[in-house]
């Protein structure tokens, strides 16, 4: 394996234009016809044809109907002495579905056959030139057993079907819009179907599709008014329309990824499609219309402008992921549902992104070079890269973002473009704005890696009534980058006045005040912004809304924070002062004896919050949830993982107990047993009604006062809903108590035959606070469990990423077992499917900053992965760069 560079791209020797592929499909054998047309690319005159193949039998090459000399090397087909005009090229290879578990390619899943090609699983089907700018139109045959694969799809149109001999039946699709390979899909399965048809405002008829196995069916109806919102949205906000006539999802148990956006066949993970109040969480039900959201908004941002190469990723991940959140905010509808998004979004940032950005896998949203591509599938090209949308939006602002897509698309349409590009529309359709004066610098967002620091230093003159604010940025070295130049962050902000009124923001030199809240650029290592007829000493508001992807050093007092978290206009920085006090208790115990000892201060603070007459159930919930024990180890130089537990689980047991007439009160007010309706108000209720139910629950376990708990019991049995169902389990388990076996058996009984929903049972067991190395013996017992399989890749993740990613204390033990397992966990997965393991191989990323003993028995445990001479690409690339 090579280490392949952005700075080496070069143009394809040869374009494909048109592919005609024939399937006969059978899970053991399956034959596969390949005739293109080629066109040798002028600029390349004479090179030789080098096409990627992997894991396939090749059994025929013809050029131009004649059989032609070739060889293969290093997993390409090479062909000399092409003709020097358009030529057709004809392939026949055979593979293995069956064989297939790397779930990459051709595979079958509960006896069905189904492909997942991007981003290099194409050539894991015929001979190729893999790569995404080589875009062509496709015709596709299918044949296969009638009765065992009813149900055969391609991408585009049907345009015939019918029966074979031999019990077999036959299917052609023809796409007629050129795309890249990795959109190529087929399905051929046993599966029912939910179908609708919509009329567009431009008065086209489509025809959507669902398609699951039987069973199933009734789980469909939320992606279905997903995918027609979503449609809608797209239409009426940037004036995207659908393009095909026919528009299909399918869901498949045995996935990878989330899902995929193959041209007008979307192939689903279970988990991002089914939804149920039965089976679901208000979670799911939001991950659902996200997913669905973010594949139907790539039709646009992905597929009629696809990335020149796969460095360009961001292009369409980032951008789309932009994209589902405006939509999901938009779905939310109020301006505090919307905000309670934003925070949702950001926290997953800062515990996914920050940390990536922080250790040995540190990339730009660009990034430079990659051993395997799969691994570059990251936080950092989809949520960073999301921030930078995001941010450019900030710059030109609603009007002038939509007219830069405008030009995006007439530039690029049918093209496979490159992040340069996108910026460049985005700044030319904006002449004069902040984002156009500044496009080379605002670049560095894609180019350098790192999560930049701002700190913030303010002065009040009350003499001049001026404020000054002095911001400077600063940027840790990254792997390869060890200096960097200033960003251009957007800093939005206000000026809250100590008895909460939000000022009028007046900067020296304007005519004019900006009102209440105003954006700062700040694009200097050092830059002052001085505001005048200030009327008293403010509390400064920065970074609101979460303005830019960067650390606030923050400066301010508890008393400052107290202030901002009652007064603040912006919700988000609300949250934020919460979280900043929490954090900062959470620290300090941390860093001295470990235990913490909430102030009343504090409990005060948070109780007018729970009891807040005006704000959202769902924003509460937010608030009252203490920071992650990952997010708290991100502020630490050494990370003790027991320690930073024992510290938060003290906390937590505090305000249980401290608050606790506030929970029983919160709990009685939200804990309806309404009917179950999927919108952001109700979901919120649900939400802080769970949170309380588990603080009580806990404090009545840890007391031994069974009148909580009992209740809890009584909820999970009674509960009318997943979510509410769910969240008393969790209660019990997460307390420890000792109803809680009782609870876990009853449910994995009555949820038995819901796979999605036995995912989320194994998963709460590994996820629970670990106490006494129970969590970690239950994991490994699990293991055994007659419903565990390491093959599909939800229920692997179910207990290893949740131990080894999500439960710090758990996972991190002095004995070093939890690092064995993790060594022995990585390697027996590579053997089965590289791109799951090398997820799970990130887990020990931050091993460096882990305090001893477990700093060097990680050491250990990577070196002992590292000493595998026959290791997957994906999963040297994680090793190698950890032990760097
Ligand atoms: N299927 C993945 C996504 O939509 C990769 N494109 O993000
Ligand atoms: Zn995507």
């Amino acid at each position: 394996a090579t280490l392949i560079r952005r700075e080496d791209y070069t143009q394809p020797s040869h374009w494909i234009r048109t592919v005609d592929l024939s399937f006969d499909l059978d899970p053991a054998k399956t034959l596969v016809i390949n005739k293109m047309t080629v066109e040798p690319n002028p600029e390349q005159p004479g090179a030789p044809l080098r096409l990627d193949g992997e894991d396939i039998n090749l059994t025929r090459v013809l050029v131009d109907g004649e059989p032609v000399s070739f060889r293969v090397e290093n997993q390409q087909l090479v062909l000399e002495n092409l003709p020097s005009q358009a030529f057709g090229l004809e392939i026949r290879t055979t593979c293995a579905p069956e064989k297939n578990t790397q779930l990459s390619g051709l595979y079958t899943s509960s006896g069905g056959f189904f492909t997942q090609c991007e981003a290099l699983g194409f050539r894991r089907i015929t001979y190729f030139l893999d790569r995404p700018d080589v875009m062509a139109t496709y015709k596709v045959t299918l044949k296969a057993d009638k009765v065992r694969f009813p149900v055969l799809l391609s991408n585009g149109n049907l345009v015939e079907e019918g029966s074979l001999d031999g019990g077999k039946h036959y299917a052609v699709w023809e796409d007629p819009h050129p795309k890249p390979s990795y959109l190529f899909a087929l399905v051929a399965a046993n599966l029912v179907r939910r179908e609708q048809r919509v009329r567009t405002r431009l008065g086209h008829e489509h025809l959507l599709q669902i398609y699951v196995r039987a069973g199933d069916l009734d789980k469909t109806e939320h992606a279905m008014n997903s995918l027609i919102a979503s449609i809608a949205w797209d239409e009426h906000t940037y004036g995207l329309s659908l393009d095909l006539e026919r528009f299909m999802i399918v869901a498949v148990s045995d996935f990878n990824m989330g899902a995929m956006e193959n041209k007008g066949l979307n192939i689903f993970n279970t988990k991002f499609v089914l939804a149920n109040p039965a089976t679901a969480t208000d979670v799911d039900f939001g991950n659902v219309e996200s997913v669905v959201a973010h594949e139907y908004f790539h039709n646009w941002t992905g597929n009629r402008v696809t990335c020149r190469d796969w460095f360009q990723l961001s292009l369409k991940e980032g951008l789309t992921v932009f994209r589902d959140q405006q939509f999901s905010q938009d779905m939310a509808g109020s301006p505090s549902a919307r905000a309670v998004k934003r925070i949702e979004d950001v926290r997953t940032l800062r515990q996914l992104q920050f940390p990536e950005d922080a250790g040995p896998m540190a990339h730009p949203v660009r990034p430079d070079s990659y051993l395997a591509i799969d691994n570059f599938y990251t936080a950092t090209v989809y949520e960073k890269g999301a921030e930078l949308v995001r941010m450019m939006h900030t710059l030109v602002g609603e009007q002038g973002f939509r007219a830069g897509m405008k030009l995006y698309f007439e530039r690029h349409d049918g093209q496979a473009a490159t992040c340069d590009q996108f910026a460049q529309a985005i700044a030319d359709a904006n002449p004069g704005s902040e984002l156009a004066q500044r496009l080379d610098a605002f670049k560095r967002w894609y180019s350098q890696a790192g999560t930049p620091r701002v700190q913030a230093h303010g002065e009040y003159n009350a003499e001049h009534r001026q404020y000054t604010l002095r911001l400077t940025q600063t940027c840790p070295a990254t792997p390869g980058q060890p200096s960097k130049q200033p960003f251009v962050i957007p800093v939005a902000m206000g000026l809250v006045a100590a008895d909460g009124r939000n000022l009028e923001l007046h900067l020296e030199g304007e005519a004019l005040p900006r009102g209440k809240n105003t954006v700062l650029v700040l694009s200097e290592a050092e830059q002052v912004f001085t505001f005048v007829h200030v009327p008293a000493e403010p509390v400064p508001s920065l970074m609101r809304g979460f303005s830019a992807p960067v650390v606030l050093e923050t400066e301010l007092g508890d008393d400052a924070l107290f202030t901002l978290l009652q007064h603040d206009h912006d919700p988000f920085n609300r949250w934020e002062a919460a979280q900043k006090l929490a954090l900062r208790r959470l620290l300090r115990a941390v860093r001295t004896t470990g235990q913490t000892e909430v102030d009343e201060h504090f409990v005060v603070a948070l109780r007018a919050v729970l009891r807040h007459p005006e704000l959202d159930a769902a924003f509460k919930e937010l608030v009252l949830t203490l920071p992650s024990e990952g997010y708290v180890a991100e502020h630490l130089e050494v990370v003790d993982p027991q320690r930073i537990h024992a510290a938060r689980e003290t906390m937590k047991l505090q305000l249980a107990h401290a608050l606790h007439d506030d929970w029983v009160w919160a709990y009685e007010q939200h804990a309806d047993n309404g009917g179950y309706s999927p919108d952001a108000t109700s979901m919120g209720r649900r939400a802080l009604a769970n949170l309380a139910l588990g603080m009580l629950c806990l404090d009545g376990a840890t007391r031994h006062n069974p009148v909580w708990v009992g209740r809890t019991l009584q909820r999970f049995k009674d509960a009318t809903n997943m979510t509410d169902r769910f969240g008393a389990l969790a209660a019990l388990v997460n307390s420890h108590a000792e109803l809680a076996d009782q609870a876990l058996e009853r449910f994995h009984a009555q949820y038995k035959d819901e796979a999605l929903v036995i995912d989320k049972w194994f998963s709460l067991q590994a996820m629970a606070p670990e106490k006494d190395g129970q969590v970690f013996a239950r994991i490994k017992a699990l293991m055994q469990h007659p419903d565990f399989t390491l093959r599909t890749p939800n229920r692997a993740r179910s207990l290893l990423m949740a131990l080894c990613q999500s439960n710090p204390a758990a996972f991190h033990r002095a004995d070093a077992a939890g690092y064995v397992f993790w060594a022995d966990r990585v390697i027996e997965i590579d053997g089965i499917n590289p791109q799951l393991a090398s997820r799970l191989a990130r887990a020990m990323d931050h091993w460096r900053r882990l305090a001893e003993p477990y700093r060097s028995a990680a050491q250990e445990a990577l070196k002992r992965v590292a000493a595998k001479t026959d290791l997957s690409d994906d999963v040297r690339e994680i090793i190698t760069r950890a032990l760097q």
